[in-house]
């Protein structure tokens, strides 16, 4: 398998999941919409963006949250996602569901792009106080999203949280939210899928 990705994009998360999977896959990163080899990205994702994965067989899946749970079902002794079928799945898919909408897109696609209007921008900023404070919540009693083991959904959280040190909110605001960051900033899978994408941001810096 290919993951199409855009170094410490969203796609972060599926490249911290494919190593937490140990599953053979291939990073390519993208780049002004080029592949690696030169070719035009739009062969591969119509929509232009990252996650793509391109599968054994050729099929793309170019979804973050599906990307996500085929990697995670690809490798089930990981325990990446909950048992299909279960309750917890679909606590599952609704928090990924939360997280891409209005985490990734509500908040921060708004905050990023530079075409947002000032306005649009504000409304995003203020939406980070409510979003962070929901999700220290969940974070108030253990150091995962989802049950009580690493998910595919902490992968996605890690890697907006991000972010937010980027954009330099101080996430010490939510001491539950902090400390997790910090926490999962030194899982093996998060800090080799970064110091990857770190390089790669430093090499097209240069
Ligand atoms: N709906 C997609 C959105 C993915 C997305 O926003 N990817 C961003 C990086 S975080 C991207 O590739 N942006 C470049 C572009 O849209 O041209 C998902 O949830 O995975």
């Amino acid at each position: 398998m290919e993951l199409f990705a855009s170094p410490m994009a969203c796609s972060l998360a599926s490249h911290i999941t494919a190593l937490e999977a140990g599953l053979p896959v291939k990073v390519r990163f993208v780049e002004n919409k080029k592949t690696d080899d030169g070719g035009d990205y739009y062969q591969i994702s119509a929509k232009g963006y990252v996650p793509a994965l391109r599968l054994d067989d050729g099929r793309i899946l170019n979804e973050g949250p599906s990307v996500l749970q085929y990697l995670a079902d690809a490798a089930p002794a990981a325990g990446l996602v909950p048992a299909w079928g279960s309750v917890e799945r679909y606590e599952l898919i609704d928090m990924l569901n939360y997280l891409s909408t209005e985490l990734h897109k509500r908040i921060f696609y708004n905050i990023f792009n530079p075409a947002s209007a000032e306005p649009t921008k504000a409304a995003a900023r203020a939406l980070i106080e409510p979003t962070f404070a929901h999700l220290a919540g969940k974070l108030a009693t253990g150091d995962h999203l989802v049950g009580d083991r690493f998910t595919v959904a902490d992968a996605y959280l890690v890697t907006m949280l991000n972010w937010a040190v980027f954009l330099k909110v101080d996430l010490s605001q939510w001491p539950a939210l902090a400390a997790y960051h910090q926490k999962h900033l030194q899982r093996p899978s998060v800090a080799k899928a970064m110091s990857v994408e770190m390089a790669e941001r430093q090499k097209r810096a240069a």
